[in-house]
């Protein structure tokens, strides 16, 4: 496909339609994966997440700068569960993302809801995939961390940082069930607020208590992402992280872990589509339905007999 071969040799516009069209579930989406594919598994993917409003778009922008210094190529997507927005641009991240816009290495996309989470979570994954055959080296994925689906978002990820400010009080408590889990390093930002020692202090405690990743105590580090502070020891613990999943077989293992799961819903959505388009549609369940109501037949038959159906197929 041209599209492909365009995208392959550098092509933005090509990159930006190919992540419109895995938005929209345009028909070629799939065949451009497809050929996309063999191209992927070279980038290194970063999840950012964090509740509204503590500073994950100005964070990105500070971490895609000095990724650009090490002279890493960077991809950045924003998605955002909560808003109608999609397509290209919401507002107030390109303006907090404003020095990286001319920036030739940097690619920024932002991504709206669309149909549900667990598919957003799925486009989200796709796009970080076109981003690594286009050959970033670096891929960000930002979202909101608030509920689970939204955190499914983050689990493209190989390495996750969540991002926490000061003064969020008792919903220290809240947050851990959600995202404390999925940390591997953790951001506390806005330092120039009054609490972030606090904070801090109380974050120490409750990974201290939790014995699951003994190999891997997750780190904290205090930011300032507006004035830039404490970005590159940031930028260190990241770094860090990647090289002990690396060296300890982690990484191949999320990687293979994800695959699975990918694969699986793939599975899932495609019988999950013939038999919208094979039985629903054509209105046949609404037949089987008459004869299971009149008693003609059951349930368990019918179901039998449409899956021989689709195994013939
Ligand atoms: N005081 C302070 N404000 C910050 C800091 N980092 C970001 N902000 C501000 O917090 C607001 C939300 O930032 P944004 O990056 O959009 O947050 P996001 O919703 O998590 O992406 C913006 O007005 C930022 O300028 C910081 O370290 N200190
Ligand atoms: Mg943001």
């Amino acid at each position: 496909m041209d599209i492909v071969k365009d995208l392959l040799n550098g092509s933005k516009l090509a990159l930006s339609r190919t992540i419109t069209a895995i938005e929209n579930e345009y028909e070629e989406a799939s065949s451009i994966m497809r050929e996309l594919y063999p191209h992927t598994g070279h980038a290194f993917v970063l999840g950012i997440t964090g509740p509204p409003g503590a500073g994950k778009s100005t964070m990105t922008d500070k971490l895609a700068r000095a990724y650009r210094n090490m002279g890493k190529t960077v991809g950045i997507i924003a998605v955002d569960p909560t808003s109608p927005f999609s397509g290209g641009a919401i507002l107030g991240d390109r303006i907090r993302m404003n020095s990286l816009t001319l920036d030739e290495g940097v690619f920024i996309r932002s991504m709206g809801t669309r149909g549900s989470l667990g598919g957003l979570s799925h486009k989200t994954a796709d796009a970080v995939k076109a981003l690594d055959a286009f050959g970033k080296d670096v891929i960000f994925v930002e979202t909101v961390g608030v509920g689970q689906s939204e955190v499914d978002i983050v689990k493209a990820a190989d390495t996750t940082m969540v991002v926490l400010i000061p003064g969020m009080g008792d919903d220290i408590q809240a947050i851990k069930a959600g995202i404390l889990e999925i940390g591997d390093v953790f951001a506390i930002n806005k330092a120039d607020h009054d609490g972030a020692d606090k904070l801090q202090a109380e974050l120490n405690m409750m990974l201290d208590l939790d014995g699951e990743k003994l190999d891997w105590r997750p780190p904290i580090q205090k930011v300032i992402a507006s004035q830039g502070e404490g970005i590159n020891e940031l930028v260190a613990l990241i770094e860090k992280h990647y090289a002990h999943i690396g060296a300890t077989g982690k990484l191949a293992q999320r990687r293979h872990d994800r695959t699975k799961t990918e694969l699986l819903e793939l599975l899932k959505a495609s019988i999950g589509s013939y038999i919208t388009k094979n039985i629903v549609k054509t209105g046949r369940l609404d037949n089987c339905l008459k004869d299971i109501e009149e008693h003609r037949n059951d349930p368990y038959t019918i179901v039998h007999q449409l899956m021989n159906e689709l195994l013939k197929q």
